[in-house]
């Protein structure tokens, strides 16, 4: 099997807290690769193509907001099985429920914001994943 690609973004809840190195430390402990990686602030437009998928639900408006509120890290991860392996160390969407051991689990809480601030993004498939690498890179 060729081995996998995928997209992390280190949201602007990371980069702001300081966690970019944290989290950064965390992917290589578990072994995948940085291919490339660059610091990115998003217009309107690549968060819209991004997060196509979720247009027209209650939190769209405010995710865009938040993912404009700063820089992001843009990360080209590679390995076998990354995409399911970063998301399990990612941990659940919801930074309040995430199992402990995950970066959204022990990192992340609730803000008490209309979206959940929860430091990173994965791809949650190959076609994703070859989607959005080519919207970052
Ligand atoms: P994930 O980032 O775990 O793939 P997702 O693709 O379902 O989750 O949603 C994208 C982002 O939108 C997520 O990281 C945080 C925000 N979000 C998702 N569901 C939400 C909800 N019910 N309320 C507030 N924000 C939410
Ligand atoms: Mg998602």
């Amino acid at each position: 099997m060729a081995t996998e690609e995928t997209l992390v973004l280190v949201k602007p809840d990371g980069v702001a807290r300081g966690l970019t190195g944290a989290i950064l430390a965390r992917i290589e402990a578990k072994g995948y690769a940085l291919v490339d990686l660059r610091l990115v602030e998003p217009d309107r437009g690549r968060l819209e193509q991004h997060y196509a998928e979720h247009e027209g639900k209650p939190f769209y408006e405010p995710l865009l907001e938040f993912m404009m509120s700063g820089p992001s890290v843009a990360i080209r991860l590679a390995g076998n099985r990354v995409i399911e392996g970063f998301r399990s160390l990612a941990g659940a969407t919801d930074p309040t429920t995430a199992a402990p051991g995950t970066i959204r689990g022990d990192l992340g809480r609730d803000w008490g914001l209309r979206v959940q601030q929860n430091l990173v993004h994965g791809s949650d498939s190959p076609e994703s994943a070859a989607r959005e690498l080519d919207i970052w890179f």
